[in-house]
């Protein structure tokens, strides 16, 4: 499912994020750093995908007080990408359902297919990662079931250094699975053309692992305003960076701000006409935290 909006949560003993590991830190670092764009797969109503479908702007967000859907997922992540100060390759998956709240595994399989096929015919630019802020939620204790026959190996500690163990077992545990077989295909694929795969650590309270975290994805966690780690943010050894994933709805004169900076970053024309009347409202989630991965 859709890692945005997990809905506000009260905590008093919440942690501090750790240290973050060289890897992903490394892969953040040069992603943020580099002049290429990243490729967002989502939901988008507000702007015509590079690549992929525009979807109608129901079931989404309102963000401007009423409860008509203004926004979708991706309009929000691809905004939040680009006050970071990175440009966004936009592609839209389409939802015939009109749902807006899960990717379906055979919609981003299609999406990261055609890109790597564009991206090595020259007919897209390289992107410096690839972002899908979805979670394909795994319990731990299925992993464990799954992969180390019911023995309790796999731990929110202990599951990053599993990752090895997991990927050399993944194709005959999940035989039935041709769908992961083809993602953990595809996530490998983009690594080895030097794309990582950035996604979401999920709001699960850490109930759960985010299946393309294990299979090659780097994961991003959500920090409070305080900067302490999201009651609702999941957190394992699998995820060392975190961001801050809430975003507060500013009403300005000519639009709503999302990032606090006073400048609206969707205009009124965009807006289903409720002008505001949420000023102040939040909305968290560790989709958020993964628009600003490039954000200090
Ligand atoms: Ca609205
Ligand atoms: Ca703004």
């Amino acid at each position: 499912m859709l890692s945005g909006c997990a809905g506000m949560q009260a905590g008093n003993d919440l942690p501090l994020p750790p240290e973050p590991a060289a890897a992903d830190s490394g892969i953040v670092e040069k992603a943020c750093r580099s002049g290429r764009p990243f490729a967002l797969v989502d939901f988008f109503a507000q702007r015509d995908p590079y690549l992929g479908h525009r979807s109608p702007a129901t079931n989404g967000h309102s963000i401007d007080g009423d409860d008509i859907s203004d926004v979708l997922h991706g309009d929000l992540l691809a905004k939040l990408i680009e006050l970071s100060g990175k440009t966004v390759l936009a592609y839209g998956i389409d939802d015939p359902e009109d749902k807006h709240n899960a990717i379906p595994i055979p919609k981003i399989l299609d999406a990261l297919s055609h890109m790597i096929e564009l991206i090595r015919a020259g007919a897209m630019p390289q992107p410096a990662a690839v972002v899908i802020a979805v979670e394909e939620r795994k319990s731990l204790a299925d992993l464990n079931a799954v992969f180390f026959e019911g023995r309790p190996e796999a731990t929110t500690d202990t599951i990053a250094g599993k990752k090895g163990e997991i990927a050399s077992k993944f194709k005959d545990v999940y035989h039935e699975r041709p769908d992961y077989h083809d993602l953990y295909r595809l996530i490998r694929e983009l690594k080895d053309m030097g794309i990582p795969l950035i996604t979401a650590a999920g709001n699960d309270h850490s109930r759960t692992v985010n299946l393309l975290g294990i299979i090659g994805g780097t994961t991003i966690g959500a920090l409070t305003p305080d900067g302490r780690i999201a009651p609702y943010s999941n957190r394992s050894s699998l995820t060392t960076i975190y961001r801050m994933g809430e975003i507060t709805l500013r009403t300005e004169k000519e639009g709503v701000d999302i990032n606090d900076d006073g400048e609206a970053d969707f205009p009124w024309s965009m807006t289903s006409g409720g002008k505001g009347a949420n000023n102040g409202a939040r909305r968290n989630g560790t989709s958020f935290a993964t628009g600003n991965v490039c954000a200090p």
